[in-house]
């Protein structure tokens, strides 16, 4: 009987699909309750059905049950007191993901809601974020429940001191290198810094990123998530005669990423007209004022509300999803995970958007991305479009072994030229694995191809 390419095709395929969902079914009943977890694993599945279907070896190695399991998962106990001598207790985690292309490299983030599973769902994503930058970092993220809204500065440091005081058994400059996210900024980074010093002796400065300037930071690191969204959104925009110039923008949350995704946007010439943070969300019609914004939320540390009192023709609104009706060109959520949900997104489009570049690590649900895909929304998953914080951060390693420091513009180009070629890899994926023009497939390929390779040749490990 001679078989056709086609149904040759197809049994790949389908033999592809059943493997994927074998594993996928499987991560569910050994993670139970981790939906954010799942929700993440489910996204990069679906897309790696055409590269087993075109490289079998992957599936006879067992390359996704083993990239779906963390090589190893720390969770400790942080004991501090608070400045009324009261003792408070939170929970510390770290996962090291996935060392295959280089050590463990991923963000902190302080926040109530952490748990084991957000902490996974952003290890697993790091590993493919990190080997989409092309540069040698695998896959890790750590954090802890601890809410650092309202603590006094002594009660930060105390805490910090508390969390490194533990991590720091776990990390170093060619293991696992730990970086800022939800909460944690350059004051906690410094914090922890000094801590590890203390208790290592020596000054190796590779084992944090996001140090200030004077002790080992790199310049444009503070700025480079943000700016790294809008180069990547600027491609796309590119790739169909569009640009920022006169679009009209919403961008989500107001700390770091947004903070600086707004400074590129307004820089490039977009009118950026909202962001939020957890409680509510300003409109203003004339632009928002981006000097009102960094004083209030970088030196102040004050609710976005108060926006209004300085700018009184601003609105303010209470909860956080209505930022999503208010009508745009291009929309960066750059807060948190599953900000924009399916009917969020469907506003948006009936609104027009014709580009979402997601800042934050997986802001839109699997409905909403469904969503901007079916309507041809142009559509920069989290995984490439967010890549130029820890981008910058590798660059930050690289010139702490170098001892020496590259100028803004310097590190600013290469963040650029970075960006630019996520976005070229992700594009080509996306067409030769038979989905042209979907970034989620491409982005999640190319990320996944590399580590893959690497996991290959050293064996089962
Ligand atoms: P920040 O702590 O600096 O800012 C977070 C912003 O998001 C704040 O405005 C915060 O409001 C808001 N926010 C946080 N949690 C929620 C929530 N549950 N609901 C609504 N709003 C919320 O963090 P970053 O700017 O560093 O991080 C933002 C996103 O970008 C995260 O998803 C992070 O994982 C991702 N990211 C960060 C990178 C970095 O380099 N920092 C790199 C790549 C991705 P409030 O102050 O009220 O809590
Ligand atoms: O999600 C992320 O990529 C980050 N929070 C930045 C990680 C890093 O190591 O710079």
């Amino acid at each position: 009987m001679i078989i056709t390419e086609q149904a040759m095709e197809s049994q790949e395929m389908k033999a592809a699909r059943s493997y994927v969902k074998e594993v996928y079914e499987s991560v569910i009943s050994r993670n139970p309750g981790e939906t954010e977890f799942h929700q993440a694993v489910k996204e990069i599945v679906d897309s790696l059905v055409p590269v087993f279907a075109k490289h079998p070896q992957y599936m006879h190695r067992g390359i996704l049950e083993s990239i779906v399991e963390p090589e190893r998962m720390i969770t400790f106990r942080v004991p501090w007191v608070d400045d009324e001598g009261k003792v408070r207790v939170n929970r510390g985690f770290r996962v090291q993901f996935n060392s295959a292309i280089g050590p463990y490299k991923g963000g902190l983030r302080f926040h109530p809601s952490v748990n084991g599973g957000i902490i996974k769902f952003l290890g697993f994503e790091q590993i493919f974020k990190n080997s989409l930058t092309g540069q040698p970092i695998g896959g890790g993220k750590g954090g802890s429940d601890f809410d650092p809204k309202g603590k006094s500065d002594a009660e930060v440091m105390r805490f910090t001191q508390s969390f490194m005081t533990e991590l720091c058994k776990y990390i170093g400059p060619d293991e696992d290198v730990p970086a800022g996210d939800i909460g944690v900024g350059a004051r906690e980074i410094g914090y922890m810094f000094g801590q590890y010093k203390r208790i290592r002796g020596g000054h190796e400065a590779g084992v944090l990123t996001g140090k200030g300037i004077v002790y080992g930071g790199s310049l444009a690191r503070t700025e480079a998530t943000g700016y790294g969204t809008v180069y990547f959104v600027d491609e796309m925009l590119k790739s169909k005669g569009l640009s920022f110039e006169g679009s009209t923008v919403v961008v989500s949350g107001s700390g770091n990423v947004s903070i600086y995704a707004i400074e590129k946007a307004i820089r490039m010439g977009a009118h950026v007209v909202a962001c939020s943070d957890s409680n509510g969300y300003v409109y203003d019609k004339n632009g928002i004022n981006l000097a009102t914004l960094k004083r209030l939320k970088e030196i102040e540390r004050k609710r976005i509300s108060e926006y209004v009192l300085e700018h009184p023709h601003a609105e303010y609104h209470e909860g956080c999803s209505g930022i999503w009706t208010i009508p745009c060109d291009i929309a960066l959520p750059c807060a948190t995970q599953n900000e924009i949900d399916e009917a969020s997104a469907k506003i948006l489009v009936e609104n027009g958007v014709k580009a979402v570049g997601e800042g934050a690590n997986m802001p839109s649900t699997l409905e909403a991305i469904d969503v901007f895909l079916a309507a041809g929304v142009l559509f920069g998953p989290a995984k490439a479009a967010n890549a130029g914080g820890v981008a910058v951060s590798a660059l930050e390693m690289a010139q702490n072994s170098m001892r020496y420091s590259w100028t803004f513009e310097e590190v600013d180009a290469k963040l650029q030229n970075i960006m630019s070629t996520i976005y070229r890899n992700s594009v080509k994926a996306a067409e030769e694995y038979g989905h042209p023009g979907n970034l989620v497939v491409g982005a999640n390929i190319a990320g996944f191809l590399r580590v893959a390779d690497a996991m290959m040749a050293q064996g089962i490990v």
